[in-house]
């Protein structure tokens, strides 16, 4: 595969292909393991993942990269070969989040900054040695009376920014995601706020990424959709989620960014396939819109396998439906019958 980063951006947005976020810190992981009744110990945590990345024909069809965490890229499989193998030997791209995690802001309550910038130019060395040809930095940006405060945007775009230069410099594509949270502490905002607040955040993370020198064909946007928080009483409709999102898209994002790969953020799994599918049958655009899915691509897999060897089968096939679903969306061909022919 090419190393330029102009085609790595490419091949992670290929139509009918999307990512797969596998990239939960130890905390997270933790949360989604107890909800299942399973211990998260290193060996769960391996066999859950690499129940994922086995998954050969959903990995060879549907997904162009999964972002890993720290523990993973280095992780055997139990095979005793290198989890990554699995990945690339499904012609899917090896990525990892680099961000350290958001933290407090100080002086701005209520908000947080993203933290990892110390020693990232060597951490993406390494990576790449280890096989990683693209990475992922989340920053968080709640909604609340008088948030987000514009010290919270501009420190986090800043921050977004530097990470991208870092990344391009060590032939490594970062994926950049400034997250608008719907469901964050008090996420009683509607679409319209919703809207606004990812403009400005777009708008400053891209002004970001231009005094930084980031080579835009060289990277891959991961944005939240245009939707109410988790606790608003109106709740957007599918097309005035689909519509706000592309017009907030068309008005922010440059031509030249090849391609934007959405956060599921707390939608359900249809509902994040249903606005992806909507948004690309609106066409035509001008980058490729498709997924980079935690728990909207996890949740069924998740539940079927329940911490049990003997359910990878079962967890496999909600997988691969999954996938499926999302790879139609992404071609703008998603549709409820399709969805109702569970996996086969
Ligand atoms: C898979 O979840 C990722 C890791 O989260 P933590 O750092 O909190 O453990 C997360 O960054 C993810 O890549 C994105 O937020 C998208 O995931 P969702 O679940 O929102 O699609």
């Amino acid at each position: 595969m090419s190393e330029r980063l102009e085609d790595i951006a490419a091949a992670m947005v290929a139509k009918g292909k999307g990512i797969l976020a596998a990239d939960e810190s130890s905390g997270t992981i933790k949360k989604r393991f107890d909800s299942i009744n399973a211990e998260s110990t290193e060996q769960n945590r391996r066999d859950y993942r690499q129940m994922l990345f086995a998954s050969r024909a959903a990995m060879r069809r549907n997904i162009s990269g999964v972002i890993l965490f720290d523990e993973t890229i280095r992780q055997m499989g139990s095979n005793g070969k290198p989890l990554v193998d699995l990945i690339t030997a499904a012609g899917s791209i090896p990525g990892i989040k680099v961000d350290a995690g958001a933290k407090e802001m100080a002086g701005h309550p209520g908000e947080k900054v993203t933290e990892g910038l110390d020693g990232l130019r060597e951490r993406l060395q390494e990576y790449y040695k280890l096989g990683a040809r693209f990475a992922k930095w989340r920053a968080v940006i709640d909604i609340a009376d008088g948030l987000p405060t514009w010290g919270c945007v501009k420190a986090n775009a800043h921050a977004l920014a530097r990470y991208a230069a870092l990344c391009q410099e060590n032939g490594i594509v970062p994926i950049v995601e400034p997250e608008v949270v719907m469901d964050g502490p008090v996420a009683a905002h509607d679409a319209d706020r919703c809207y606004e607040v990812t403009e400005w955040v777009l708008n400053t993370v891209f002004a970001e990424l231009f005094e930084a020198r980031v080579m835009l064909e060289g990277m891959v946007l991961k944005p939240n959709m245009v939707i109410a928080g988790k606790n608003a009483k109106n709740q957007a409709k599918p097309d005035e989620v689909a519509e706000k999102t592309v017009r907030c898209l068309k008005s922010t994002v440059p031509a030249s960014v090849p391609g934007i790969a959405f956060l599921s953020g707390g939608q359900s799994d249809v509902e994040a396939t249903e606005h992806l599918s909507l948004m690309n049958a609106m066409g035509p655009l001008p980058w490729n819109l498709t997924f980079s899915y935690g728990r909207a691509l996890q949740a069924a897999a998740l539940k079927s396998w329940s911490g049990k060897p003997g359910n990878i089968a079962k967890a496999q096939k909600a997988f691969a439906h999954r996938a499926r679903m999302n790879g139609l969306a992404a071609r703008g061909k998603w549709s409820k019958t399709e969805e109702k022919k569970k996996a086969a």
